[in-house]
């Protein structure tokens, strides 16, 4: 790219995020998804510094805002209402003041909190905004290892696949067919009335997304009971190593600020997740896989979350030269890298969602787990099928990586922000 189409570039990718500014928090895409997402909303901070760094940290206040008194940071906040995404508040039923889901996302917040504070301009206001969110991600965190990994494995478990964020990967099929479907109350989907169904997942996985909001329901949503009365409980390696790379970043923050106590039981989770992490490895595939809990085995399934745990270092330095090899053999297979799944998997499938289509943000932090690892010249490649992209594309939710066509929502506000982080 050359200098002007950058800039040019940035500025599409800061107008798609002003589009889709509502003041405090920011949705991911119109019609589609017209509330605050957990990981959407970190992951745009990342962009928004760029040009407004005060804008930034709102982003992420303004979610940790609707934590709950247990620790967990819901995965939507439903801050107005709006009939064009299901399921609303009314389904959820959460009883929180401000109506929110009762399922978490994949902790992405302090790996963004540290970034905002390492390169912001006004470093002691940032600082003081940071500091005042160190407990408030520690209590995540801690939340997560006491409610999600009851047994004290190091490893925690997601309930529902929602809250993986890939939402209908051919990594939950399995688990997915443990989970009932009678008694599921009759719905109508709003996603399909959006975007190309085909292009969405299964009727039959909706059916399973909404028992387990039922099952979760009937509990009172009692994070203490949750855990163990799931029929689906997935030890997704992408997940973990989010969990751990956050972890690694809220002990650094908290040094810096002189929060020794938060910095030490953080690095006492990393220490025992570490350890139990190497049980997630497949010499069959050459990467990590999940743990179905339930089952107590390995998933048979190549998909992208396990080559995330690169973002933690994590594995031994020939493990990870093989995730790296990975990325070139799934590029080598399709025209843009990094496909969602393996592409020799007959299961994949270049449109449906998260069985196979490129997700920018999970490009991004794969080039930042590559470079992490030493591994800069697959992180350069990876940074340029994500700008090719875009160039063909535009900021779509996700692409097809066979041909790079644009797929999902539109104008999409993380595509746009890793963007421009990528380009600054
Ligand atoms: C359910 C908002 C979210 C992302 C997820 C993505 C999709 C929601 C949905 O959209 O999930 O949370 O209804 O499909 O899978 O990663 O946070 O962009």
């Amino acid at each position: 790219m050359t200098r002007i189409d950058r800039s040019a570039a940035f500025e599409r990718a800061r107008s798609v995020m002003l589009e889709n500014d509502r003041g405090s928090y920011t949705i991911p895409t119109k019609g589609l998804y017209p509330f605050q997402w957990n990981w959407d909303s970190c992951l745009t901070a990342l962009g928004q510094r760029h040009f407004d760094e005060d804008r930034a940290f709102t982003e992420i206040e303004t979610l940790l805002a609707h934590q709950w008194p247990d620790g967990m940071v819901p995965h939507i906040v439903f801050h107005v209402d709006d009939e064009g995404y299901f399921p609303g508040p009314g389904v959820w039923r959460t009883g929180r003041p401000t109506p929110t889901s009762g399922i978490t996302q994949p902790p992405v917040l302090a790996f963004v909190l540290r970034r905002l504070v390492e390169t912001c301009r006004e470093t002691a206001k940032a600082e003081d905004r940071a500091r005042a969110m160190l407990p408030k991600a520690n209590a995540w965190h801690e939340w997560f290892y006491a409610m999600r990994d009851p047994k004290g494995e190091g490893l925690v478990a997601i309930l529902h696949p929602w809250e993986s964020g890939r939402d209908n990967s051919i990594d939950w099929d399995e688990a997915l067919a443990g989970v009932p479907t009678e008694g599921v109350e009759p719905y109508v989907r709003r996603d399909t009335t959006h975007v190309d169904a085909s292009h969405r997942p299964h009727r039959s996985d909706y059916d399973r997304y909404m028992w387990l909001v039922q099952r979760f329901r009937s509990l009172g949503w009692d994070n203490a009971q949750l855990h163990d009365a799931s029929p689906f409980q997935v030890v997704d390696p992408g997940f973990n190593a989010i969990l751990i790379r956050a972890d690694e970043d809220l002990a650094s923050l908290a040094r810096r600020l002189g929060a020794s106590e938060i910095a030490e039981v953080a690095e006492a989770r990393v220490a025992k997740a570490r350890k139990a992490f190497a049980r997630l490895w497949s010499e069959k595939h050459g990467q990590f896989v999940c743990l179905n809990r339930v089952a107590g085995k390995l998933v048979d399934s190549a998909s992208v979350g396990g080559l995330l745990p690169l973002l933690a270092g994590l594995g031994t330095a020939q493990q990870q030269g093989l995730l790296a090899k990975r990325i070139r053999e799934w590029r080598a297979r399709s025209r843009f890298g990094v496909a969602s799944h393996d592409p020799a998997d007959p299961r994949f499938e270049p449109k449906r969602y998260w069985r196979g289509p490129v997700w920018i943000i999970v490009n991004y932090l794969l080039i930042d787990g590559l470079r992490r690892c030493g591994l800069d010249d697959v992180a350069g490649e990876v940074v340029a099928d994500s700008m090719a992209l875009i160039e063909e594309s535009g900021f779509a939710e996700y692409y097809d990586p066979t041909t790079g066509e644009g797929l999902g929502g539109g104008n999409f506000t993380w595509t746009a922000a890793i963007i421009a982080e990528l380009l600054t």
